[in-house]
């Protein structure tokens, strides 16, 4: 049997195939009247919508109206341009993952986590570390091989520095959701650079950040070793822990923190 590939080239669909309908919401600065409308019409032609319909319009407050419309878009896509990237490591059970560090590390493997700045949204990093998990899958509290030091929300880059430095963590986790004026690329930025300058070379630890909007690819901009997205499971970062902490590469000794 063929399976048939569908593209290269694609459009959206919305009605029929290849109609290239899309819905887009915004916000303008501008009071809701006529004037507003026809403004957020000129932007979604500008974006390429050809014909566009306002299909919502509403008042946010009497300066800002918020936008949602429905058109028709003229661009295509080339799927042959498209990169993915792929996962670099195998996916373990939480059996293979405590064997391997038992058997290589031979010591717990040490992990704090927190969300910094003045992120309190700890729902994320809570499914990572906290044993009930998330998507069916148990939290890195569960692992019988992992120390899981959760500080929580709100926390101050110094501190996590010298709780990290205190409990001699192997892998720091980060959890960055508010992405209001680039915060999540500010307070990590900060955080990478904090550790750089308390730890000697080769003695950082593994820094981890994770939340919904990171871009992909920016984790040596940020000056981490990985980006975590929206949908992560515990297993996911509990293998690639693994991967980068115990499974030995060229040589037999697993990378741990030197301690
Ligand atoms: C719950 C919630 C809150 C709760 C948080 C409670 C808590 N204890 O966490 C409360 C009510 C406190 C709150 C407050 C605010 N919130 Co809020 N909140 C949400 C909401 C509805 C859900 C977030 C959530 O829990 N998602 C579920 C988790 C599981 O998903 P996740 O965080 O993406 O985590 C996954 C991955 O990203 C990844 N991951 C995340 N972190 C990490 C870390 C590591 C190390 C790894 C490996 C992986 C990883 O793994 C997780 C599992 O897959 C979102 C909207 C939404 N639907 O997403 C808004 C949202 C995040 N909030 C928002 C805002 C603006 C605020 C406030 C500023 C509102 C205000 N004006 O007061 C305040 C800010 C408070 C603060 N100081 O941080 C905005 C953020 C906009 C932006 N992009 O910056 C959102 C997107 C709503 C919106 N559309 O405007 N919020």
């Amino acid at each position: 049997m063929t399976v048939s590939i569908p593209g290269p080239l694609v459009r959206p669909y919305g009605d029929a195939t290849g109609d290239g309908m899309v819905q887009v919401s915004f916000t303008l600065p501008l009071p809701h009247d006529k004037r507003a409308e026809g403004a957020a019409l000129q932007l979604a032609a500008k974006m390429g919508m050809e014909p566009a319909l306002l299909v919502h319009a509403k008042a946010i407050g009497p300066d800002f109206t918020f936008f949602v419309v429905y058109g028709s878009v003229t661009h295509l896509v080339d799927v042959r341009e498209v990169q993915v990237v792929e996962r670099e490591f195998p996916l373990l059970t939480a059996k293979e993952v405590n064997a391997e560090i038992k058997k290589r590390l031979r010591r717990k493997l040490v992990v704090v986590g927190a969300c910094i700045g003045t992120d309190a949204h700890t729902v994320g990093i809570d499914a990572i570390l906290n044993i009930k998990g998330f998507a069916g899958e148990k939290g890195l509290e569960y692992y019988r091989e992992m120390t899981v030091v959760n500080l929580g929300a709100q926390v101050l880059v110094p501190d996590l520095v010298n709780t990290a430095r205190e409990v001699r963590a192997d892998a720091v986790l980060v959890s960055q959701v508010v992405t209001q004026r680039d915060a999540h690329i500010h307070n990590t930025t900060e955080m990478s650079a904090a550790f750089r300058e308390a730890f000697p070379a080769g003695q950082v630890p593994l820094l981890v950040v994770g939340g919904p909007r990171f871009e992909e690819g920016s984790a040596g901009a940020l000056g981490v070793d990985r980006i975590f997205g929206r949908g992560t499971t515990p297993g996911e970062v509990a293998s690639y822990l693994v991967h980068e902490l115990v499974t030995p590469r060229t040589s037999p000794e697993p990378r741990g923190r030197q301690r």
